[in-house]
């Protein structure tokens, strides 16, 4: 992809546009800065000497551009997105952008819920193959990072936003972890989020790996008629002399993954991993499924495993005070996540949720919250609809923000209990986004 003396309109300067920025520079074109919140924008970026935009001036900003580049938080629905579009001006996302322009190969990660657990589990595996591996992507590092470094493979965590403009996206290797409800308010329904997630396979052809979950039922039909080679991971085993595929060797006290593939039957002791809870087992699969497939030795990938500390803002334990132990879930931003860690409990669980909505039903979390949560903590935006839907299943508290509910939580907890923030919702009423939310959360324990 030449962008010699070429104009690009990046619309959005967060970590991906600023990263746009940079790179479309070094390749000799010109850059172009949009932001709604322009002001705001330039302040956060005062090492960058560029003229930053507000995003209201369609004609201005569109004329002599040959390629516009929008962040992920931009929806397709944005007027400059529609006006390149009637004007028939290229528009590629940023992962789109970044693989036209990486000499290195891309595996890549995308499914509702596990996506950062199981790109770093991956990349650490094929990083300790001794290859150059670039981590990144929505994982926090933009793709387009990994271009002009000697990587010699990009392990990507994909989302649904970024899979919105691609044309030429191509993995080597594509994990589809899972598909439950989440960012309707982006995509208008489930199934047009899932035809966006199944972008990421779409180029894909017979020398190609798709890893896929075999128990998930949308993943399932998303996946037919892929051109990729399908290798799966499920809870059951694969049936069949030829069969290949990944699953645990118990069922519900997984201690052993056994993995089948090219004639060889693999096993890999899970007892002492650190990572918690079932939906990890889940990742874990897809991680030694995916490194298998691209060649990282059973000895790498079982030390990997065993040493493997988890992320941070994914079920962390952040402190533990009178027996009672403060758990930093912040990434828990919809509805299946939430179920997810709270299954990974036995102790009665006090929860802190709440931020702002993301158009999804919160029905499906009543079960496990009768069954789970003793005392429910609800704050910020969407707290009166939290409580509209679970506010009869337990002992339930409103606040206005995170140090009350952090607070109000340590006031009615008993020795055994655990304080869990896992929000069901985006922090963007309170918080830039869940980082700074669950950097909060373990400020406002240690303050206790
Ligand atoms: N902006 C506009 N107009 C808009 C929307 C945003 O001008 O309509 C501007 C904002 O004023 C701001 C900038 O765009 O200045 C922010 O851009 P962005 O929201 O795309 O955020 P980035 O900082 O570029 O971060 C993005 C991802 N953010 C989103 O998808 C919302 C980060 O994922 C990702 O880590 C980063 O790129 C690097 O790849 C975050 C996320 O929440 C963690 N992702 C979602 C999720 O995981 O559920 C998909």
């Amino acid at each position: 992809m030449n962008l010699t003396e070429k104009t690009v309109l990046i619309i959005g300067l967060g970590r991906t546009g600023e990263s746009v920025a940079r790179r479309v520079l070094a390749h000799g074109g010109h850059v172009r800065i949009a932001d709604s919140h322009a002001d705001t924008a330039a302040a956060a970026h005062t090492q960058f000497d560029m003229e930053i935009r507000s995003d209201d001036d369609a004609d201005g900003l569109l004329r002599g551009v040959q390629l516009v580049i929008p962040s992920p938080g931009v929806p397709a629905t944005h007027p400059l997105l529609r006006e390149a579009v009637r004007r028939r001006i290229a528009v590629q996302s940023e992962i789109e952008l970044a693989y036209r322009l990486l000499p290195c190969p891309v595996v890549a990660v995308t499914g509702t819920n596990g996506k950062s657990t199981t790109t770093a589990l991956l990349g650490e595996m094929i990083r300790q193959s001794g290859q150059e591996t670039f981590i990144g992507g929505n994982l926090g590092t933009p793709l387009i990072d990994a271009v002009g470094t000697a990587c010699a493979v990009a392990v990507a965590e994909i989302s649904s936003f970024q899979l919105e403009w691609v044309e030429q996206f191509r993995p080597q290797i594509g994990v589809f972890l899972n598909l439950s409800e989440d960012h309707l308010d982006r995509h208008g329904s489930f199934e047009h989020y899932g035809r966006t997630k199944r972008r990421l396979f779409a180029q894909q052809r017979r020398s190609d790996w798709v890893v896929m979950n075999r128990d998930d039922t949308h993943v399932q039909a998303l996946c037919q008629g892929l051109s990729g080679r399908l290798f799966s991971f499920g809870w059951t085993p694969v049936t069949g002399d030829q069969s290949e595929g990944v699953w645990p060797a118990k069922k519900e006290l997984a201690e052993t993954l056994v993995l089948r593939h090219a004639g060889r039957e693999m096993r890999y002791a899970i007892d002492d991993i650190q990572l918690r809870g079932r939906h990890n087992i889940a990742n874990v699969m897809a991680a030694v499924s995916a490194a298998t497939l691209w060649g990282v030795p059973p000895a790498v990938i079982q030390t990997v495993l065993a040493s493997f500390p988890g992320l941070p803002h994914r079920l962390e334990l952040v402190a533990k005070k009178n027996g009672v132990a403060y758990i930093n879930d912040s990434k828990g931003t919809n509805i299946d996540a939430v179920v997810q860690s709270l299954n990974s409990f036995s102790e009665p669980v006090i929860l802190l949720a709440g931020g702002v909505e993301k158009g999804g039903d919160y029905r499906p979390l009543r079960e496990v919250v009768q069954t789970k949560v003793k005392k429910l903590i609800l704050f910020g935006q969407a707290q009166r609809s939290l409580c509209t839907a679970l506010g009869q299943d337990t002992e339930t508290l409103l606040v206005e923000a995170l140090d009350e509910a952090v607070q109000a939580a340590h006031r009615g907890a008993r020795a055994g209990d655990i304080v869990l923030l896992s929000p069901a919702c985006a922090s963007f009423d309170q918080f830039q986004n869940y980082v700074q939310r669950g950097e909060a959360f373990r400020s406002y324990v240690e303050a206790l």
